[in-house]
């Protein structure tokens, strides 16, 4: 029998082989992050692991996925509930992104504390909005959603394997190995003819949108590793000849500890595909759909630490735009020194980022004093550890950025026309299944943690710092 967290691990791997057979690019980029972070491993020893054992860190996927009707979507959660992975966050790209992006999304992944730790694949996931009348006219979306409803993603064989193994958590041995099989085919990039006129004509209001709805199949676009040091990285990179987007998305980084993620990416390669002509006619073209992402995962913050982030990038933006000629990472980072704490202390005092909380050994047992009454004091005086819990979601100015520096064009967008608003709940309702709060893991295991702490020095503490 092969358990979920075994399948979930087993499936990262296969897809990460295929994905680097097939845009080798994304293999020079494993290879350097692996270079990275023994690098770094070497550097800074034990400190270089705070944030995930190198072993979880080495193996580290995410990739993304992007599809077109909730049905489709409903399919997606079967397959990735199979490997114990619910969908976390709500993401609303076509307000984060200046270019057209009619997208919203979620991410699936594991949610316990030790599921991550055994392997923490995630994939986002986006869904098209053709709905929204800022990007598609009733007619366009009339034949979209025909087009849509006429396609199957996913072969019924795959499906009825996901339910056994998300409803039993485990397959046998021959049954797991089809479903791993059948679920990368799944993924890999179709060589079915593209009908070139169907999919031009969505490209004029979104690459995007012809990604996903101009053809009859769904791929993973990119595979992201997970590195250390994504400054280091980059430059490495950029020595090798990549041509990588023009900037880190997410915190500007510096000498404060890590927090949230960051992230950049190295451009599409033009693929060959083939491409049906109006008279039936195939001929051989190219698209650039498939790029490789890299990132570098920080302490979560909590909804005050999240919120100073937003500040912080808006304050960026004002500045930036009334000092064209600056270096925006040199502005953020000025802007980070002025307002981040830059210690885990200082974090974990302004209850800015999320920690576990361990009683200190040695203390409990050698001291005859009396613990002090609050988490923060215990810690200052040495009687508890705190340990930063890693962010494993997404950020949704980053995933625009991420998504525009990859598009062919800015696409169209009638801002005459009112959006629909969408939130959590209604794509709770799209999937058939919870949207989960982001920020409910990191303070169950925070809260879990200071509990434990109060039993085992029998003192009652109410989870605050102070
Ligand atoms: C997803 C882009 C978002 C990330 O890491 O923020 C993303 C996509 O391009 O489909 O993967
Ligand atoms: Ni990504």
């Amino acid at each position: 029998m092969i358990g979920q967290w075994r399948l979930r691990a087993a499936f990262a791997a296969r897809l990460s082989e295929m994905y680097g057979r097939e845009v080798p690019a994304y293999t020079t980029l494993v290879d350097v992050s692996r270079e990275v972070n023994e690098d770094v491993l070497r550097a800074r020893g034990a400190d270089a692991e705070r944030l995930g054992s190198i072993g979880r860190v080495t193996a580290e996927r995410h990739g993304a996925i992007r599809v077109g009707t909730p049905a489709e979507l409903r399919d997606v959660a079967r397959i990735f509930g199979a490997l114990g992975m619910r969908p976390v966050g709500f993401y609303d790209l076509r307000e984060a992104a200046a270019s057209a992006v009619p997208v919203v999304s979620t991410a699936f992944r594991p949610v316990d504390a030790e599921e991550l730790a055994r392997n923490p694949f995630r994939v986002f996931t986006s869904l098209l909005t053709p709905a929204d009348p800022r990007f598609f006219d009733a007619d366009l979306r009339s034949r979209l959603e025909t087009f849509l409803a006429g396609r199957e993603l996913f072969p019924p064989e795959l499906l009825t394997l996901a339910d056994r193994a998300g409803a039993e958590r485990e397959l046998p041995d021959a049954e797991a190995e089809h479903f791993l099989q059948l679920a990368v085919q799944a993924f890999e990039l179709s060589a079915e003819p593209i009908d070139q006129s169907w999919y031009e004509e969505l490209e004029k209001v979104s690459a995007v949108a012809a990604d996903i709805g101009g053809v009859g199949s769904t791929h993973i676009n990119h595979l992201t590793p997970r590195v250390l040091d994504i400054d280091e990285l980059y430059r490495r990179m950029t020595d090798r000849g990549i041509e990588m987007i023009d900037a880190i998305q997410g915190p500007p980084g510096g000498p404060g500890p890590d927090l949230l993620l960051r992230q950049t990416s190295f451009r599409a390669l033009a693929e060959p595909r083939a491409l049906r002509q109006t008279d039936g006619s195939v001929t051989r073209g190219a698209l650039r759909v498939r790029f490789g992402e890299v990132e570098a995962r920080g302490i979560a913050l909590t909804p005050a630490g999240r919120a100073l982030y937003d500040r912080l990038l808006t304050l960026v933006d004002d500045q930036a735009a009334a000092h064209p000629a600056a270096d925006r990472t040199a502005l953020a980072r000025t802007l980070w020194a002025e307002h981040v704490p830059g210690s885990e202390r200082e974090l974990a005092a302004q209850e800015l980022a999320y920690f576990t909380y361990h009683v200190a050994p040695d203390r409990a047992a050698r001291s005859g004093s009396q613990p002090p009454a609050t988490i923060g004091e215990l810690v200052d005086q040495g009687w508890v550890r705190a340990d930063p819990v890693v962010y494993e979601d997404f950020l949704p100015r980053s995933a625009a950025g991420i998504f525009q520096s990859n598009l062919s064009g800015e696409g169209s967008r009638n801002t005459g026309q009112e959006g629909i608003a969408y939130d959590s709940g209604w794509l709770s309702g799209a999937i058939g299944r919870e949207v989960l709060d982001p920020y409910a893991p990191y303070e169950r295991s925070q809260s879990l943690s200071i509990t434990q702490v109060g039993r085992e020095l029998g003192l009652d503490l109410d989870g605050t710092h102070h």
